[in-house]
């Protein structure tokens, strides 16, 4: 599966969220990106020179995020970023999530960490 070449679809719910087992499949795509304890979102964490290179890391993450309609939770702490994806309207995953995570991976702002 290409992630990289698909687009998030809108989500109004009326689908069940990804099993364990399905979004383990998803997670071999998008690397660093962890499955929460409850199954229900995946995260990643980020680490930077400093603040003004994690707000420039958030602030492409927010054009791709707006680009795709499809939204991460944001944590800034000062040079570490935290990001979360779930898809609300189904209380869990959807492969937008994975869709997302594999587009922020390929930012050519990552960082070392
Ligand atoms: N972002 N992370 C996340 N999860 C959602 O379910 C979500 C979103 N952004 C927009 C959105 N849902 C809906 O408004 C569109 O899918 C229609």
């Amino acid at each position: 599966m290409d992630l990289l070449s698909k687009k998030c679809v809108p989500c109004e719910g009326g689908m069940p969220p990804m099993t364990e087992e399905e979004a383990n499949k998803y997670l071999s795509e998008t690397l660093g990106w962890k499955l929460a304890d409850d199954k229900k979102s995946i995260g990643r964490d980020f680490e930077f020179k400093d603040f003004k290179e994690s707000m420039a890391f958030v602030n492409a993450v927010a054009e791709i995020a707006n680009e795709e309609d499809h939204h991460p939770d944001i944590y800034i702490f000062y040079n570490k970023v935290k990001l979360a994806l779930s898809t609300h309207a189904i209380g869990g995953l959807s492969e937008n999530d994975f869709i997302l995570a594999a587009k922020i991976n390929h930012l050519p702002l990552l960082p070392r960490a």
